[in-house]
């Protein structure tokens, strides 16, 4: 049993365990699949710290406020290694789901830690070294919901009118059985899934709502559409609220990341459909799809507006980083007898190249490039940064704005980021959240130091 305290002596507010363990389900003509799903247990706090769907493959929702103390007991009970990752949360390494905390069957991880985030949509995830995308697959992943003052006072639509959904697509094979199908370009699915359960269409009230989205695929990037291209007003991302609402009528939505947005139904009529569709990442290319299907229903007495102005969180002032003109650069590339690496250098547990070795309390630049035909999604560990630069992108419809954790480089493109490594010392991961690249080697260790 491991124990790393990061709240010293003090108690903690909530005590949770979560325990992965093996299930079944049946998804449809009575067959059933294994699966594999987080079960979870309030030992300490209020009831709404955990919220499930009936029937649902996923982990609980666990909700929290900015500044709890959190222990969380992880108990394994799958018949391999396996460890949590707090998918954007600010902890400390040994906190984190490093693959090296990864602990045996039948064995206990206990975390303890602050939630030291803004409010937002985070996730939590299995991170074992080359296991990390069948895992997931089998089910093992929830939402990590924070929430904050800020957040609070800007009367946002809440209860019903907030909806928050993880779209992943699996691939049931005729049997009906979920299969895992792995391959260079990641696993994709035949059928799309919403909240673990194998249904699409959700009821909105007319009006405003505001509506989440995590991409909990291991490799399917969306190319969203809301109601044929309809204005949705993006109010967060991956690491919280956006300075002021920015409009979009279209995105990408890669692995990993999450949107905020508001969207008004206010002229449909009740029974209307409002679709929510990708289209084909290039032009021609395929062809479109419908991943939620919304139907419209009557109004609540609850009416809401668009904020003019969400946070006044200042944004990372670029100059910061002394090496702003001379960014670290890390090339996302294939390699022989390797798999995908970053810079050519696969995984290595306790190897760090010099720009891997990162001086605790400053402000860097980095730049990805993506010199390959195939997009990933870039996930750094332990920080929230901010994109400066895209180029020469011919892909428009980017998630960029506001705090990232999660960065999709397309194919040609150079993405400049910003990082603040000031909250803790260690080694952190940075990978490609399409989660067959990271498990076929694209990933690495960062260390502050
Ligand atoms: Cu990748």
């Amino acid at each position: 049993m491991t124990k790393i305290s990061s709240f010293g002596k003090d108690e903690p507010d909530i005590v949770l365990e979560i325990e992965a363990k093996e299930t079944k389900l049946v998804f449809e003509s009575g067959i059933e699949s294994n699966l594999w799903c987080y079960e979870g247990k309030i030992l300490k706090g209020p009831k709404s710290t955990l919220k499930k769907a009936a029937g649902s493959y996923l982990g609980p929702t666990i909700e929290v406020k900015s500044g709890d103390k959190i222990r969380i007991k992880f108990r394994n009970s799958l018949k391999e290694k396996s460890i949590i990752h707090w998918h954007g949360l600010d902890v400390s390494h040994e906190n984190d789901g490093h693959p090296r905390s990864a602990v045996k069957p039948k064995s206990v991880y206990i975390y303890d830690f602050v939630v030291e985030n803004r409010a937002g949509m985070y996730w939590y995830h299995p991170h074992p070294h080359g296991n990390t995308g069948r895992q997931v697959y089998m089910g093992l992943a929830g939402l990590f919901i924070v929430r904050d003052k800020e957040e609070q006072n800007l009367n946002l639509p809440s209860n019903e009118h907030e909806l928050n959904y993880v779209i992943q697509d699996r691939f049931i094979n005729e049997e009906g059985r979920l299969e895992y199908r792995p391959s260079m370009m990641g696993a994709f699915g035949n059928r799309i899934f919403i909240n673990g359960l194998s249904k699409n269409k959700f009821k909105v009230r007319r009006g405003l709502n505001r509506i989440r989205l995590l991409n909990g695929c291991n490799a399917r990037i969306f190319n969203f559409e809301l109601d044929k291209g309809k204005d949705v007003w993006q109010i967060g991302s991956d690491g919280g609220l956006l300075k002021k609402p920015h409009r979009l009528k279209k995105f990408f939505f890669a692995p990993a990341e999450r949107i905020d947005f508001l969207f008004d139904f206010p002229d449909y009529s009740i029974g209307e459909i409002v679709k929510l569709e990708s289209l084909p990442l290039v032009d021609g290319r395929g062809k479109k799809y419908t991943v939620i299907e919304f139907e419209v229903t009557e109004e609540s007495d609850e009416l809401y507006s668009i904020p003019t102005f969400l946070s006044n969180l200042p944004d990372i002032n670029p100059r910061e980083a002394a090496n702003l003109n001379s960014p670290k650069r890390f090339e996302l590339v294939p390699k022989r007898g390797v798999g995908w690496t970053i810079n050519g250098h696969g995984y290595e547990e306790n190897r760090y190249e010099n720009e891997e070795l990162i001086k605790f309390g400053t402000t860097e630049a980095w730049e990805f490039y993506n010199p390959t035909g195939i997009p990933h999604p870039m996930h750094i560990h332990g920080t929230q940064f901010q994109v400066i630069k895209r180029y020469p992108s011919e892909f428009e419809g980017c998630l960029d704005k506001g705090w990232k954790d999660t960065i999709l480089v397309m194919p040609g493109d150079r993405v400049k980021v910003i990082n603040r490594f000031n909250t803790f010392k260690g080694d952190f991961l940075y990978h490609c959240h399409n989660l067959e690249h990271e498990d076929m080697s694209m990933m690495r260790n960062f260390r502050i130091y």
